[in-house]
């Protein structure tokens, strides 16, 4: 366990909030340091003393403190609906155009229209025509691009960008409720709002002091012990495609890894239940053994809404860590 990162954060600022999204759909655990920004904890300004949230510090004393390098180094560690758009420079580029708007322009106007009164002599009707533009910008864009700021699915730019919106939002819930060129936007942000990773996002901490208790993110988490064998139930037609292209890619019956995020396993006494809920009118269903120990993407056993903990697979699953495969027979298990 003490290997794991430490992650110190902030529940409500937005650069904290998107390295944590990241973090999320990357299938990592992190050692969790909740702080308070008036009284940030000294074993966090000894390895950044800019004092900045989010600060991640890897295993091996790496510390990566600003919120977009930790959300490349999560994806790094997987990024299995390929949020980065890895084959494409453009859409690379057009992500990267978006983020540094956000980062930049909006921000600055954000902050002044939201805080005004920490701005003295600034117009707040001025930075708030600025915001607005830039946020109309967003609108048209993913109302050109069906549904997402750079194309048809959720990108890096979209998960960098939200929870700044949110705040303008937050600061202004009837104008940007009210105005019709922001509806793409609206209907954009809800998306987030409502997903349920945004719950486990803004789960609550005290705040960390040294030697004090130390929870994970995400909190309805644990890690996936190796010494135990892992299962999944594949279609037969599924498994046969997987045997011939090397690794197998669905999430769970008809959904596949890139539209779920990861791949659903079970443990022993989970299989029986996984059947009778999803397969028991599948025709062919064959049961794969699967071997934690020789998965190199993460792991992470996650809760689904009853609390029930399942083991979940943050990419493909390799074809050698498959170490058994066969019918799945009732009468057996
Ligand atoms: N460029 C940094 C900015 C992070 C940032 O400014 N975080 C704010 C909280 S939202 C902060 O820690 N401010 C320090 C303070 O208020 O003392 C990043 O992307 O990580």
């Amino acid at each position: 366990m003490s290997t794991l990162p430490v992650l110190y954060s902030f529940r409500r600022c937005p650069y904290a909030m998107r390295a944590r999204w990241a973090l999320l759909q990357a299938g990592q655990l992190v050692q969790w340091r909740e702080i308070e920004l008036k009284d940030k904890p000294a074993p966090m300004l000894e390895v950044s003393p800019k004092g900045t949230v989010p600060v991640l510090v890897l295993a091996d004393g790496t510390v990566i403190d600003e919120s977009l390098a930790v959300m490349h180094w999560a994806l790094n560690q997987a990024d299995p609906r390929d949020l980065r758009r890895q084959g494409s420079g453009k859409t690379q580029d057009c992500i990267r155009q978006l983020i540094e708007l956000n980062d930049t322009t909006f921000k600055h106007h954000l902050d002044r229209f939201k805080y005004s009164d920490r701005y003295p002599g600034q117009s707040k009707q001025e930075h708030q025509q600025q915001g607005l533009d830039v946020l109309r910008g967003w609108a048209k864009r993913i109302n050109d691009c069906g549904g997402w700021l750079v194309d048809a699915s959720c990108s890096l730019a979209d998960v960098a960008l939200w929870p700044f919106v949110r705040q303008w939002r937050i600061a202004d819930p009837e104008g940007f409720d009210a105005d019709q060129s922001l509806e793409p936007l609206r209907g954009w942000l809800m998306r987030f709002l409502q997903d349920p990773d945004f719950e486990r996002l803004m789960q609550r901490a005290d705040p960390w002091h040294p030697g004090g208790l130390q929870p994970l993110f995400p909190a309805d988490a644990v890690d996936v012990p190796a010494d135990q064998p892992l299962f999944h139930l594949a279609l037969a037609e599924d498994w046969k495609a997987a045997s011939q292209s090397g690794h197998y890619d669905m999430s769970t019956r008809g959904l596949r890894l890139d539209q779920v995020g990861f791949i659903h396993l079970s443990w022993r006494e989970q299989v029986v239940s996984t059947f009778e809920r999803f397969y028991a009118d599948a025709e062919s269903v064959i049961l794969l053994t699967i071997d934690a120990a020789r998965l190199t993407s993460p792991l992470r056993a996650d809760a689904i809404p009853s609390g029930e903990l399942f083991p979940h697979l943050y990419g493909a699953l390799p074809i050698e860590a498959v170490i058994d495969s066969g019918p799945y027979l009732a009468s057996e298990w």
